[in-house]
C-alpha cells in the first residue's frame, strides 16, 4: 500500500501488449488501447487471475456461453473479456490464451503482468486497457453466477439515469449471510462481523456487501475511481466505494447467486488482519491529507 499522495499508475513496457495467438508471423504482439480512448464495446469483463489454471476454465466457459448467447440474440451487442494474469506461477496465461485462439483476440485478451500486484492492482490495469462502455470485474473462480450480470445491468440503467454517465453497481451476497453463518465457525463469523463494522465505521455506509467480486462500473466512473485508487490488495473495493461516495457517484447493489468455490487465495486470519489495517489506513490517510484525490485524471 503506497503512502504517496497520488497512486502510481505506470506499467511495464511488456504490459502494454497482448498476444494474438492467431496472428501470422513471429511477432504475435498487439498493442492494447487505453481507457481514455472512446469506447468501442458494450461490455468489458475483467478477470483478475492469480494461479488460476484450474479454476479459470469453468468461469470462462460459463461467462462466454452467456456472452455469446447474448450476442446471438442481439447481434449489435459486443463484448470483450480481459484476463489479467497477476504474476502467477502456474499456466494461467497459457490456459487463457486458448480462449483467445478459440474466440479471437477481439473477444478474449490476456494481460500478463510482470509481477504480482494484488487483486486491486490487477483489476485496475485490466480496466485501463478495456474498450467497454460498461466495465465488469468478475472473480476467476466462477463463484458468481455469470448470467446474473443481466440484473446488474438492469440496476445500472436505473441508477445511471441522472448521473452524467457515472455509476457503480455491486453484486451482493448479503442475502446469503444467514446461511453462511450457519456453515462457518463462530470465529469466522466474528471476523466477518468485525470487518463489516470497520468498513461501516470508517469508510463506506449503505452498502451491505462491499467485498463481492462482481461489480460493474461505467467507463467514466472507472477512469475516475481507478486513477485514484491507492490500495492494490483485497481492500481495494472499500477504497473504490469510499471514493465513489466522495464523488457522489450513484451506487446500486443487487443480490446475485454465489457459490463458495474451493481453493480460495485468501489466507484466513492473515488476510483479515491486512484488510483491517488497510481500511484503517484508508480513512486516516485521506483524513490527514497524506492521500489526495485527483478530480480530473488525464491519460498517461
Ligand atoms: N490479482 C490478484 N488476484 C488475486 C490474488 N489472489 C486472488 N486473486 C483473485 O481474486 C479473485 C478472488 O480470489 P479468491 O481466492 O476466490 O478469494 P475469495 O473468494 O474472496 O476467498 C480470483 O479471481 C483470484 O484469482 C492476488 O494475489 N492477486
Ligand atoms: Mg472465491
Amino acid at each position: 500500500m503506497s503512502s504517496k499522495a497520488y497512486p502510481y499508475l505506470g506499467r511495464y513496457e511488456s504490459e502494454k501488449f497482448f498476444i494474438d495467438p492467431n496472428k501470422k508471423g513471429d511477432d504475435k504482439r498487439c498493442e492494447f488501447p487505453s481507457i481514455h480512448d472512446t469506447a468501442s464495446r458494450d461490455l468489458s469483463v475483467i478477470v483478475p487471475a492469480y494461479n488460476e489454471e484450474e479454476r479459470l476454465p469453468v468461469m470462462m466457459d460459463e461467462a462466454l456461453e452467456y456472452l455469446e448467447k447474448r450476442q446471438d440474440a442481439s447481434p449489435s451487442f459486443n463484448y470483450e473479456v480481459i484476463v489479467v494474469n497477476d504474476g502467477s506461477k502456474d499456466k494461467t496465461t497459457e490456459v487463457a490464451l486458448k480462449y483467445s485462439a478459440k474466440y479471437g483476440m477481439d473477444k478474449v485478451r490476456v494481460l500478463t503482468l510482470e509481477k504480482n500486484r494484488g487483486k486491486g492492482g490487477a483489476v485496475r490495469l485490466g480496466m485501463f486497457v478495456a474498450r467497454g462502455k460498461n466495465l465488469l470485474f468478475a472473480d476467476a473462480d466462477g463463484a458468481s453466477t455469470f448470467c446474473d450480470y443481466s440484473k446488474l445491468e438492469d440496476t445500472m440503467r436505473k441508477v445511471n439515469k441522472n448521473s452524467d454517465g457515472m455509476a457503480v453497481v455491486c453484486g451482493s451476497r448479503a442475502h446469503l449471510e444467514k446461511e453462511s453463518i450457519a456453515q462457518r465457525s463462530l470465529f469466522r463469523t466474528f471476523l466477518m462481523k468485525g470487518f463489516h463494522f470497520l468498513v461501516w465505521f470508517l469508510c463506506v455506509r449503505g452498502i451491505k456487501d462491499t467485498q463481492c467480486g462482481f461489480k460493474v462500473l461505467t467507463r467514466e466512473a472507472a477512469i475516475l475511481l481507478f486513477s485514484n485508487l491507492h490500495v492494490e490488495r483485497w481492500a481495494f473495493d472499500v477504497e473504490m466505494l469510499y471514493l465513489a461516495q466522495y464523488f457522489n457517484i450513484p451506487i446500486g447493489e443487487v443480490a446475485i447467486r454465489w457459490q463458495e468455490i474451493d481453493g480460495s487465495k485468501m489466507v484466513p486470519v492473515w488476510s483479515w488482519i491486512q484488510m483491517g489495517k488497510d481500511i484503517l489506513l484508508i480513512r486516516i490517510r485521506y483524513l490527514i491529507g497524506a492521500w489526495k484525490i485527483n478530480k480530473k485524471p488525464k491519460s498517461q
